[in-house]
């Protein structure tokens, strides 16, 4: 169901028309409000108004992470204190916390969108969601809460983890919906099956709004036989707004439409920041055109994906963006070549005996990097056919390396070794210290 069929199916001319104005607007407010844009679009020789166009957008400066750490706390707000009710953080690897505010309009804007997102999976009033995001300082878990509440779903504030619990009530309360990271998803669907529950006959789930980190089609494949639901993928980042950027409709499953209305999206080459033509292949940058505590013009997202233009068969005209490969800066440079854990997943994820934990450790052995990829063999399958399984990892290597250009070492563990996450999994452990 489309939540707002007027905004979501707006033509491409009344949305650009919309977008122009706001931008503009948005631009005269952070350079009359905020030192740093100030500063910079004064460094960068421009002036609010000379925005005649949304492709003059690409004449402004770019906006970094580092930005909002060099400003931390507060000092990007566009709003005084006594207008902020609300703050989140996400955590970073390095130092202090990302921090972004909300006034009660922006609270009201990402209600709206989460709408949207629940709406467009097909949740409806009546519908019993839980919601396995974490609450907390993470706007996973009150972002999808407030957006279902909106349709009026009936939300179980579960947060993460406590897998017991979650089955639980998802089988005494009769859960429909639920919503976690899609790691997770796959590691409850163990804790149910070491609990003799049986997915598809005891539960009534139906769909499963998954997001906040990268996974592949086949992963959501797998998910939606496991568990016997459809699985859609929602993408957000807390900068600009949490989750609620961009969702999947679960007619298609064929990318996820963008919020256009709030937020203008460019794909740029990451390494010259130039804007790229749609359906190449590139960084993420968005700008926020009516948030009202903290808004980021062209804020780089690090986030690579293309984007798609084409008309989507559920009748909304946001375009869309492809699934997120990755992150610019935790691809991996193995021997110089580009590397992101989703494409060794795609791999793995095809192997019946393998189960979809992995891990990729990379190590620096002289001056060689060496590639390691470690993945568990599914439950019910055993180490000591030592024959079949030296098979098995010398053809994951050859097809690893045939994916990705890099040659690996693929070594099989035992079902349930490697960590299993309640938030974000991990993927990566690099020891190069570089
Ligand atoms: O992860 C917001 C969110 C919550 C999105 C719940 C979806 C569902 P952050 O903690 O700030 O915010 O992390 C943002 O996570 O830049 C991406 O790298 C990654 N990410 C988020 N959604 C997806 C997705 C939330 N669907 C960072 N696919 C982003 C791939 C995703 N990566």
């Amino acid at each position: 169901m489309i939540w707002n069929e007027h905004y979501e199916t707006l033509p491409r001319e009344y949305l650009e028309e919309l977008q122009l104005r706001r931008l503009r607007e948005l631009l005269n407010n952070v350079y009359a409000r905020v030192d740093f844009y100030r500063e910079s679009m004064d460094k960068a020789g421009i002036k609010p108004d000379d925005i005649k166009s949304l492709s003059d957008l690409s004449k402004l400066p770019f906006t970094y992470k580092q930005d909002m750490r060099d400003n931390y706390p507060f000092g990007l707000f566009a709003v005084p204190q006594e207008q902020v009710v609300r703050l989140h953080a996400s955590s970073g690897t390095t130092g202090k916390p990302t921090v972004v505010g909300y006034t009660r309009r922006d609270i009201d804007t990402w209600t709206e969108l989460m709408a949207r997102t629940f709406s467009a999976a097909g949740v409806a009033a009546g519908d019993i969601l839980q919601n396995a995001y974490g609450y907390g300082l993470f706007t996973g878990g009150l972002g999808a809460h407030y957006g279902a509440e909106k349709i009026g779903a009936s939300v179980i504030p579960i947060s993460c983890g406590n897998s017991q619990k979650q089955l639980m009530l998802m089988k005494d309360f009769g859960s429909t919906a639920f919503s976690c990271t899609p790691s997770y998803a796959l590691s409850l669907y163990e804790t149910a099956i070491d609990a003799g529950i049986d997915p598809k006959k005891d539960l009534k789930l139906k769909v499963g709004i998954f997001g906040a980190e990268p996974w592949t089609d086949a992963m959501r494949e797998e998910i939606e036989e496991k568990w016997g639901i459809d699985a859609v993928d929602i993408y957000g980042l807390s900068e600009i707004i949490g989750p609620g950027v961009a969702f999947e409709c679960v007619e298609a499953k064929n990318g996820m439409h963008i919020n256009e209305d709030h937020f203008i999206v460019e794909t740029i080459n990451p390494e010259t920041g130039e804007v790229i033509p749609n359906g190449e292949e590139g960084e993420l940058v968005f700008t926020t055109i009516t948030k009202e505590a903290i808004p980021l013009v062209r804020y780089r997202t690090r986030d690579v994906t293309s984007l798609i233009t084409e008309p989507c068969k559920c009748g909304r005209s946001f375009v869309r963006m492809n699934k997120v490969m990755g992150r610019s800066d935790d691809m991996l440079i193995i021997r110089g070549v580009n590397v992101y854990p989703s494409q060794v997943e795609s791999i793995l994820v095809q192997k019946e005996e393998l189960s979809p934990h992995y891990l990729l450790v990379v190590n620096r052995d002289g001056n060689m990097d060496t590639l390691e990829v470690q993945v568990e063999l599914a439950e019910g399958q055993f180490m000591d056919r030592i024959r079949r399984l030296q098979d098995l990892s010398k053809s994951l290597e050859s097809e690893i390396k045939t994916m990705i250009g890099v040659t690996c070492k693929v070594r099989i563990v035992e079902h349930k070794t490697i960590a299993r996450s309640e938030g974000k999994a991990k993927r990566v452990q690099d020891n190069r210290n570089i």
